[in-house]
């Protein structure tokens, strides 16, 4: 017997004794996808319930050893919709965590990027899950070349607003959904409680996965951009239409092309990142007990 359209392309996973669908078949609803994957995590952690979901970007890893303690840990291969990472520098496993508040984070480090070419509902599929998996909130974090000359590279920024370049969108079909205040200012102020001199910014999603020429960079300066990256705007679209707050926050890896007279690496951005480690894991850690 053949099976049904859009069914099991997916490996064997834990905690479904049904066919999982394949998220990437047009027919397939990305939500039921995002449930059987949340019920998966339920089962893997013996956790009812996440309150919070955090995703970790470049330089924000260190936090997920920081925030509480760590009750199952699963590489992201195991549960249903997640891809493995594509890239040194980025984790690649899901953890549940017991916050000192006595909630549970469901910290999400394995990221799809747009630049990939696994579609949007990838991209995104993290979300959805920790929308069904129970989060009210989501705290999505990033690497980011920094537009703004004053903020050094180890600089954590909050997001306060997002411009789009990538042309595309997480939501299919006519789902018109309101983005004002899209970077909750009531989660800004709980972190700006914890951390006063922390600076807010614009985040300009470009594609990628090239970084930006310095035109590029100048124009995402006079459109109103403070910092440029290639992802979170789509993740916290997605977040926005799950009913989840979203607090954004950026980890400036590197000056934006031509703000600095030197080239971009790679390996400056991973350098850069493992430096301030420590620091904005503490600082996101102490953020995410007063949320
Ligand atoms: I980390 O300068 C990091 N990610 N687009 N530009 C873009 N993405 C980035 C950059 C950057 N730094």
């Amino acid at each position: 017997m053949s099976p049904a359209p859009g069914a099991a392309r997916e490996p064997d996973h834990p905690g479904t004794d049904r066919e999982v669908p394949d998220l990437d078949h047009p027919g397939t609803d990305p939500f039921t996808v995002a449930e059987v994957a949340a019920a998966q995590i339920r089962a893997l952690s013996c956790v009812d319930r996440h309150e919070v979901a955090i995703v970790l970007g470049s330089g924000w890893s260190a936090a997920a050893d920081l925030l509480g303690e760590t009750v199952a840990e699963f590489a992201a291969g195991d549960v249903v919709g997640f891809c493995a990472p594509a890239l040194a520098g980025h984790v690649g496993s899901i953890r549940s965590v017991l916050l000192p508040t006595g909630a549970h984070a469901l910290v999400i480090g394995a990221r799809t990027h747009l630049y990939e070419g696994k579609g949007v509902r990838r991209v995104v599929h993290g979300i959805r899950t920790a929308a069904a998996a129970g989060a009210g909130i989501v705290v999505l974090t990033n690497g980011a070349g920094g537009i703004e000359e004053s903020w050094a590279p180890g600089t954590p920024v909050l997001i306060s607003d997002h411009i789009n370049l990538t042309a595309t969108s997480p939501l299919e079909g006519a789902t018109f959904v309101d983005l004002t205040d899209l970077y909750s200012s009531r989660l800004r102020g709980l972190a700006r409680e914890i951390d006063a001199t922390l600076e807010e910014g614009v985040y300009v999603q470009f594609r990628g996965p090239h970084y930006e020429t310095p035109a590029e960079v100048q124009m995402a300066r006079r459109i109103g951009g403070h910092l440029v990256g290639m992802s979170t705007a789509l993740e916290a679209i997605a977040a926005r239409q799950a009913g989840l707050e979203v607090l954004g926050m950026s980890l400036v890896t590197n000056l934006a092309a031509g703000i600095s007279p030197t080239p971009l690496s790679h390996a400056e951005v991973i350098e850069t990142g493992a430096a301030a480690a420590g620091r904005v894991g503490h600082l996101l850690a102490r953020i995410v007990r007063a949320l």
